[in-house]
């Protein structure tokens, strides 16, 4: 079974106020070229298709548009679709039914009456077990394994088992995530990799942006990482992964392919910070007819920043860059003497760890107890905000 596996495409995400249809119409034609050319058997979305679960019609027909194409490209293609953190579980449901004309199979929300539901054949090829996101505590115990065990009574052909999965997996590289610790990225906990079960071959993975092999894990555990940049962290290639299986027990062989964006995300400096001065004489240096976002890094000591955003659109007229943001760091010793923070150091914080540095400046008590009820309310905002 040949399988091309893909996640977080984040459709409809907006960066710094500049919408990316362009961008992602591009994205989605280079993957339907890559599926003309691959005619993989299958092709495997692990969540986070949009950026938010309320997209605008528009992002849902370039959606829908898009899935058309690719199914047309290779009409014999099983496409799995399951919903992530940041998509609507039931919304994705909708359309259930009419995708099945296309061999489409949506998955928004775990079903723990149905599982049969979450197993899709591919006829002659092998299974793929499908589990969109869904917070720890509703996922019913042994939930993976008893998907598993399902698939190993039917599959008396000795076929390759995909399973899919969108959550962070322990000892992932989160680079290019705010509100990241080795336990949590973006609102949810890291797993061990015994939880998700035995008996697949390959798990492919969704929510990590960065696209890896899990270490330790054989080839068999990995994130595609998303094929367009969400974030001017993410400074790493974007790709798809084309994996083949060859039968039930042998080790995936995989191809990356690279997603090209037409309007890529740059950091000035590419690497580290700079002073205001030398950042500004990067920006002037860009080429005229660069399409980019720019994000500038600035590293300050002791001043503050004034109209430095004005001052670096000004510098950018007649570019075609669009400057983003000027972001604003300061050194270590400076940061720790007067424990202020910029917005954007803040933003990186996640909550557990700023709320424990609140407590321990007022000297509140913060023990286990309240450390699990404030995940517990936090995990509450998440499902709040995810409706
Ligand atoms: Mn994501």
């Amino acid at each position: 079974m040949k399988i091309l596996h893909t996640s977080d495409w984040h459709l409809g995400h907006v960066l710094y106020n500049y919408e990316r249809t362009a961008e992602q119409k591009s994205m989605l034609n280079q993957i339907k070229e890559i599926i003309k050319n691959e005619q993989p058997d299958a092709m495997v979305l692990c969540g986070d298709v949009y950026h938010t679960s309320q997209p605008s019609s528009t992002v849902q027909t370039m959606f829908t548009d898009a899935i058309v194409a690719m199914h047309e490209a290779c009409p014999t293609m099983t496409i799995v679709i399951t919903a992530g953190n940041h998509d609507s579980g039931t919304k994705h449901e909708i359309f259930q039914t009419p995708w099945r004309a296309f061999n489409v199979h949506s998955i928004g929300n775990i079903d723990k009456n149905n599982p049969e539901s979450h197993i899709i054949e591919v006829p002659g090829k092998g299974f793929i077990v499908a589990v969109p996101y869904a917070y720890e505590r509703t996922i019913p115990d042994g939930f993976f394994q008893q998907l598993l065990d399902k698939v190993e009574e039917r599959n008396t052909n000795g076929l390759p088992v995909v399973m899919m999965a969108h959550t962070t997996v322990q000892g992932c590289n989160f680079t290019g995530h705010d509100n990241a610790s080795e336990t949590t990225v973006g609102g949810i906990d890291s797993m061990p990799h015994e939880a998700l079960g035995i008996g697949y071959d390959y798990l492919a993975l969704g929510h990590i942006h960065h696209a890896q092999f899990i270490h330790g894990t054989d080839h068999r555990m990995r994130y595609s990482g998303t094929p367009l940049a969400v974030s001017f962290d993410e400074t790493f290639n974007h790709s798809v992964s084309i994996v083949e299986l060859n039968k039930h027990g042998d080790a995936p062989k995989l191809t990356e392919i690279t997603i090209e964006n037409p309007r890529p995300l740059v950091n000035l400096p590419a690497q580290g910070t700079a002073s205001w001065d030398e950042a500004k004489a990067l920006l002037k240096e860009l080429p005229d007819d660069l399409p980019a976002y720019v994000r500038l890094n600035v590293e300050i000591k002791n001043k503050v920043l004034i109209g430095a955003m004005e001052e670096a659109r000004n510098i950018a007229r007649g570019k075609n860059c669009r400057v983003c943001h000027v972001n604003v760091t300061r050194p270590e010793q400076v940061r720790n003497k007067s424990r202020m923070l910029t917005v954007q150091e803040l933003k990186n914080i996640p909550p557990l760890e700023l709320v424990k540095r609140y407590a321990s400046d007022k000297k509140h008590p913060f023990d286990e107890e309240m450390e699990e009820m404030f995940k517990e309310v936090i995990a509450i905002i998440q499902q709040e905000e995810r409706k």
